[in-house]
């Protein structure tokens, strides 16, 4: 019981933020928040009448509610969206752990996600970042369909253009040879926009630390590239391929984040 009064408050601080984060985003004035709290409980009474979301019978949001509302014009506003992004990304790659580790697949979503939006990223671009990797690993052209319809065509097109291959792995599907998809990817940055560098680049950016980091754990050293399909060099030539194509079709701190980690993985093999 005590647990059920928590998550009421928990959803009910939760949502309030929310508003009240929206409502600095329009300029609105408090009592304009206040109708907007009353037509959003109203739309949930409904929703839940016809039984689509049991989550909203959890608490009544009174709209009298103090709304003390900070400026936060210039914040990056996560919604419900995100949430059902992170939701459908934890079950689609659900048992998953990141090559050669126990590390549960997620960890690199949420990296990946984290680094969109400290880089400035929108909604939009967090979502695409917790799904990029779903079509590549997790149903090909069926999964992407499926993304597109739940998360909007931008979000789609992002996730599209980060799988190097839209085969259907786990219906047996065989993806291209390694070397010839790298090289298509590469030469698809060329043609891509910026919403797909920035995705691309975080999630490239979060591979090469993680390469790093275990390059620099006694453990683990050099050990590190029998985990790739590809012998060391080659593998070190993709990512010296994918900083030098950043640097030059997005620079910025992110791209030299992305040479200088590459620089130290070269001269930690050359040792
Ligand atoms: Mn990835």
């Amino acid at each position: 019981m005590e647990e059920i009064e928590w998550m009421k408050a928990e959803t009910k601080r939760s949502t309030v933020a929310r508003l009240q984060q929206m409502s600095s985003l329009c300029a609105m004035l408090p009592s304009q928040v206040q109708e907007v709290a009353k037509s959003v409980k109203r739309l949930w009474q409904d929703m839940s009448a016809v039984g689509h979301c049991r989550r909203f019978d959890l608490f009544e949001l009174n709209p009298t509610d103090q709304m003390e509302i900070d400026d936060m014009s210039q914040a990056t506003v996560l919604t419900d969206r995100f949430d059902r992004a992170l939701l459908y990304a934890t079950h689609v790659h659900g048992g998953q752990v990141r090559k050669g580790t126990g590390t549960p697949y997620v960890a690199h979503l949420l990296a990946v996600a984290a680094t969109v939006l400290e880089y400035g990223g929108d909604e939009d671009l967090a979502i695409a970042a917790l799904l990029h990797d779903s079509v590549e690993d997790q149903g090909g052209k069926a999964r992407l369909a499926d993304v597109r319809n739940r998360f909007g065509d931008r979000v789609a097109h992002i996730v599209e253009a980060c799988s190097d291959s839209l085969a259907d792995t786990t219906k047996g599907e065989r993806k291209a040879d390694w070397q010839h998809r790298k090289e298509a990817y590469l030469e698809k940055l060329e043609r891509a926009d910026s919403d797909i560098l920035r995705v691309s680049l975080a999630d490239k950016v979060h591979n090469a630390r993680a390469i790093l980091r275990d390059l620099r754990n006694d453990q683990i050293g050099a050990k590190i590239w029998d985990r790739f399909s590809q012998p060391k060099e080659r593998t070190l030539w993709y990512y010296r391929s994918l900083a030098d194509k950043f640097c030059q079709l997005l620079p910025g701190q992110l791209s030299e984040e992305l040479r200088e980690i590459v620089d130290v993985l070269e001269r930690g093999t050359r040792r």
